[in-house]
């Protein structure tokens, strides 16, 4: 059965330095062709990566919404393809945009896998000149599972923890992040990496997930709230998973629109926080780019999205994918981007 995306023009938030663009998985083809691609990341039942594309990762994430997209992301400036080790990679005079999808099998258990997984990712990191994370997505299966005592989430970050505690001043260095239960097999993770880096910003509604109580998971989840970045002229918001917590705990767990309306207090919240860094030219959530919403179940499709656009409007492009959010009591989490479209002269 062939799907009709809609004949929309591309949205495209950033200018010249880095440019991120929600576009019809039917111009697939012509964007593979495009040398000045850093990424394309499209969502459906499976996972995959292709050797051949070194820059493109399929997430088992299914769109919840009708128009198939690709998540393209593009510089300027020529952008050479790969493969570094397990991973496929682009990079730029400035940007490492890197992807690997690992086959848990070969590992003890997940906490073993994600430690690998990190590990190598700092060894490339440093390999190629790239040191600091900006911004990091994680993708694996069963996030709630218990697996020998410990939930597979739990698992994980305590693999992330162990990989990432040799690295001096890691609290203050830390990368957004997003880590959701998807479809697909193997821990899919990929990642955004420059050679200057960003500023860390933190949700003061929220305890820093760096600094959440043990009973989470034994060690601490190490990802920043939000992440400001310039790159060139154009500066770059990557707002993390924001889930319905307040503090360090999940509010209205039997009521996923009241959840909604926390998260976007949230982001409200951590919008303030980043305009304190710098005047970001960005009031509130409608301002934003581009926004991811996690559904855990299907059947909320209809009613978060008529709650979202009310709140949203029609300012950010929204897409809705299928996927676990990693505290069991939630429903919903939203991660979002923001890129101001400066032009110079
Ligand atoms: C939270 O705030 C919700 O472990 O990388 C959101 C984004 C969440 C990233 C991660 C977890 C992560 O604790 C969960």
């Amino acid at each position: 059965m062939s799907r009709h995306p809609k004949a929309t023009p591309p949205i495209h938030a950033g200018s010249h330095g880095l440019r991120v663009s929600y576009e019809p998985v039917s111009s697939l083809d012509a964007v593979l062709g495009g040398s000045e691609v850093l990424a394309a990341v499209d969502f459906a039942a499976q996972t995959r990566t292709d050797p051949e594309a070194p820059y493109r990762i399929t997430l088992g994430l299914p769109a919840l919404d009708d128009a198939e997209t690709v998540e393209v992301w593009r510089t300027v400036g020529p952008v050479a393809h790969g493969m570094d080790g397990p991973f496929g990679i682009a990079e730029s005079s400035d940007v490492l945009f890197a992807r690997l999808v690992l086959d848990e099998s070969g590992f003890a258990d997940l906490d073993a896998a994600t430690a690998h997984v990190y590990r190598e990712i700092c060894a490339l990191l440093k390999r190629r000149g790239f040191p600091h994370l900006v911004r990091i997505w994680n993708y694996f299966p069963q996030i709630n599972r218990l697996e020998r005592g410990l939930e597979r989430y739990q698992a994980f970050c305590l693999g992330r923890h162990r990989a990432l505690e040799p690295t001096p001043e890691m609290e203050r260095d830390l990368p957004a992040a997003t880590a959701i239960g998807g479809r697909g097999r193997g821990l899919a993770v990929y990642f955004l990496a420059a050679r200057a880096p960003g500023v860390q910003v933190e949700n003061p509604r929220q305890v820093s997930a760096f600094r959440y109580p043990e009973r989470y998971s034994p060690r601490s989840p190490t990802f920043s709230r939000a992440t400001l970045k310039h790159w060139g002229e154009d500066r770059h918001l990557y707002i993390s998973g924001t889930a319905s917590i307040v503090g360090h705990e999940s509010r209205h767990l039997d009521d996923p629109l009241a959840q909604l309306d926390e998260i976007i207090t949230n982001l409200q919240a951590l919008i303030d926080s980043a305009n304190q860094v710098e005047p970001i030219g960005l009031d509130g959530p409608a301002g934003l780019s581009l926004v991811k919403v996690y559904l855990r179940e299907a059947e909320l499709l209809a009613s978060v999205r008529r709650r979202l656009q009310q709140m949203l409007g029609e300012g950010p492009r929204v897409i809705y994918l299928l996927g676990d959010i990693c505290r069991q009591e939630l429903s919903v989490e939203i991660e979002a981007l923001y890129a101001t479209a400066t032009r110079s002269g």
